[in-house]
């Protein structure tokens, strides 16, 4: 048998963690050889809605599930962690501007990135899903001086994922079919997906398969503004789907996705042209517990111009929040 891993997960009373915990508790993260020790971080308040949560994860008896702490800090919550996964954000309320709200979330990731850089596994991997999430990860990794940025990454899989489920439905053709999606840039309304790398069955191109009209007037704001549509439809936010994606994304990074392409935020490199040190999604492959960026790929002039706006948006939060990041 492993040797148990401990992941941390942040704002674990939450709604996207009651729809994590269990999956990854019975293995469909690490997989069904991967003994877990979940460390649960949540704000006092919160304490005993976690203790509800941990009953009932007592309650599944999962052979794989080896310890859960509980947490009311991340100092605590993050020792020893090998994955970390914050959920936990503050959200929007009534009358708050953006900058607040940056603001307010810069203030609980530079807390949590200190913990990480002090406390945690030092080959540590941490997944930012909490809002904005691609800022809140770049607060998070320039507060963790001591750790890689490439240990840091923003999600943008729902995003992914949801213009795979989408294309999918419209052109008929089975998911499992269907390769090198890409989403570029933030996890908001102004990312681009992208489907001009994407293949069918491994080199139909999509792109010769769809009408133009229906890629950039349909596709491309449904897919930016999916999460709206659900919080419309459901009255609450994504929490099922999210975790979903939350999961696909950890185990990708940790166990490889055989050459497929995925989209993660992550530490710029500089990479096609985008600013260096923003948190951008990039077409990523892993391998051996790492990601690299997909290199080489054409973008046309409507791709670089979309890429341009998302670019310009990361830009804009990064400098609402300079004043609060420490100096490289
Ligand atoms: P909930 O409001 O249900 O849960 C959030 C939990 O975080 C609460 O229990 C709260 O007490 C806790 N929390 C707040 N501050 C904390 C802190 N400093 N330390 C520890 N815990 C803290 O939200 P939920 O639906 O679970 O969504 C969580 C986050 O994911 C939100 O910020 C949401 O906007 C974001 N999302 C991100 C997505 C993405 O694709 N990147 C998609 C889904 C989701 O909208």
């Amino acid at each position: 048998m492993k040797q148990p891993v401990r992941i941390a997960v942040t704002g674990a009373a939450g709604n996207i963690s009651y729809a994590l915990l269990f999956k990854i508790a019975a293995g469909e993260m690490l997989g069904s050889d991967q003994p877990v020790i979940l460390q649960l971080v949540e704000i006092p308040q919160a304490m005993d809605r976690l203790h509800g949560v941990t009953m009932e994860l007592e309650d599944c008896a999962f052979p794989l599930l080896h310890g859960v702490t509980l947490h009311d800090n991340p100092d605590s919550g993050f020792q020893g962690a090998h994955y970390a996964i914050l959920l936990g954000a503050r959200p929007r309320s009534r009358g708050m501007e953006r900058a607040d709200l940056l603001e307010a979330n810069a203030a609980i990731f530079s807390a949590q990135g200190r913990a990480l850089n002090k406390v945690a596994n030092p080959d540590v991997k941490a997944l930012v899903v909490g809002n904005p999430a691609n800022t809140n990860c770049l607060i998070l990794s320039r507060n963790a001086p001591d750790l890689s940025p490439s240990q840091f990454c923003a999600m943008t899989r729902l995003d992914h994922d949801r213009a795979r489920g989408l294309l999918s439905t419209q052109i008929e053709v089975s998911l499992a079919d269907i390769d090198n999606i890409i989403i570029w840039g933030n996890h908001s309304s102004t990312m681009y997906p992208d489907l001009h790398h994407a293949t069918i069955a491994g080199d139909q191109p999509v792109i010769s398969m769809i009408n133009d009209q229906w890629y950039k007037e349909e596709f491309i704001p449904r897919i930016q503004k999916r999460g709206s549509e659900i919080i419309e439809a459901r009255g609450q936010s994504s929490a099922a789907s999210a975790a979903q994606a939350a999961l696909a994304h950890m185990r990708d990074w940790a166990l490889g996705t055989d050459g497929k392409i995925v989209s993660m935020g992550v530490i710029s490199d500089g990479s096609y042209g985008v600013a260096k040190g923003i948190c951008y999604s990039f077409p990523c492959v892993c391998d051996f517990g790492a990601y690299q960026i997909v290199q080489g790929l054409d973008i046309n002039e409507y791709g670089q111009e979309k890429m341009k706006v998302t670019e310009a948006e990361l830009l804009e939060e990064k400098a609402a929040v300079e004043h609060l990041l420490p100096t490289e």
